[in-house]
């Protein structure tokens, strides 16, 4: 039998991490045939709905589960794991100001930076899921000068899964049938979705459907879906976000599809002149563990000017966190 993975979860207890610690466990993220130990780790106010979830967890005979640890310390938590997915963090309250929710979440992940660094194994891969995700990413990696910031994502894959629905949707066809999406830039309103190389069972979608739907309807669709989702559930999307961190680390770790590539925020290391360092969503094929953003593909003016859009809001992100970088 192979070894176990160990994998960290922040936030066990909260919505995504409760809809997450399951399937991780149930062996859907590493395969049928890869034991896993979770690492589960909360706050202390917390610590006691994180026994309930231990329980459950223990309640599944989940034969891939090896063990499970349940803390409320960072450096017990970040033990030697091999992956990092960090949401838990603060929820903006009313009347918080932005910058104030930006601000507040830095102190959490830059100490969960430093904490990674000194306990993680040294090839660990981080997810940060928490908002303002890429942000909160470009925080953690920052504060682990030990680790490379190739090894910090955040997470837009959420985004990338709900445009494959929208499009398969108005298509008349099935998700399967799609490939090539791509979303660039923030985990925000800033985000483009971007059909523009999008394949729909080989055929471009944009001789299937017109530029004017793209820009009108299923742009602004996806940027606003997790508004939708409140709106109608009275709760933001939880099922749907432990799904997309269960595809983004499968894929990081196992690969993408021949022929397809998926959406991630990563450092950017200058293409499609974003500034470097910048942890901004890309198109990215991953292969043996690791990623590479997808390169030469063309942007027209539309696209180009929403990619400035995100990029702009990321610089200023960037400069209310500076101290911490
Ligand atoms: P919940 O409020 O249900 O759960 C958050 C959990 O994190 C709580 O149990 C809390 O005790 C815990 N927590 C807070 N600070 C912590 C810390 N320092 N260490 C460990 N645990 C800590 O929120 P939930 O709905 O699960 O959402 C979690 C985060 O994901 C939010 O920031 C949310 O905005 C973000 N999302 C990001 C998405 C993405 O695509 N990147 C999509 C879904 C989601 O909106």
């Amino acid at each position: 039998m192979k070894a176990p993975i160990k994998v960290t979860i922040t936030g066990a207890a909260g919505h995504i991490g409760y809809a997450l610690a399951f399937r991780v466990a149930s062996g859907e993220m590493f395969g049928p045939d890869q034991p896993v130990i979770l690492r589960l780790l909360e706050i202390p106010q917390a610590l006691s709905s994180l026994n309930g979830v231990g329980m459950e967890l223990e309640d599944c005979a989940l034969p891939l589960l090896h063990d499970i640890v349940l803390t409320d310390d960072q450096a017990i938590g970040f033990r030697e794991t091999d992956y990092a997915i960090l949401i838990g963090a603060k929820p903006r309250s009313k009347g918080m100001e932005r910058k104030d929710l930006i601000t507040e979440n830095a102190k959490i992940f830059s100490s969960q930076g430093r904490a990674i660094n000194d306990h993680a194994s040294g090839d660990v891969r981080v997810l940060v899921v928490g908002n303002p995700a890429n942000t909160n990413a470009l925080i953690a990696a920052a504060n682990a000068p030990d680790l490379d910031r190739t090894q910090f994502t955040a997470m837009t894959r959420l985004d990338h899964n709900r445009a494959l629905g929208q499009l398969a949707n108005k298509t008349n066809n099935l998700v399967a049938d799609i490939s090539r999406m791509t979303i660039w830039g923030n985990h925000s309103m800033t985000q483009y979705p971007d059909i523009g190389n999008c394949l729909v069972k080989g055929t471009p979608a944009l001789e299937l459907v017109s530029r004017d739907w793209a820009i009108d309807h299923f742009i602004p669709r996806i940027q606003r879906r997790g508004a939708e989702i409140i709106e109608a559930r009275g709760l933001s999307s939880a099922a749907s976000a432990a799904d997309a961190v269960v595809d983004h680390v499968h894929n990081w770790a196992l690969g993408t599809p021949e022929g397809d590539w998926v959406s991630m925020s990563v450092a950017s290391d200058g293409s499609y002149g974003i500034p470097e360092g910048v942890v901004f969503s890309y198109p990215v094929i991953c292969k043996d563990g690791s990623y590479e953003i997808v390169q030469g593909l063309d942007l027209d003016e539309f696209s180009q000017s929403r990619l400035k859009a995100s990029e702009k809001e990321l610089l200023e992100e960037r400069a209310i966190i500076a101290d911490l970088l």
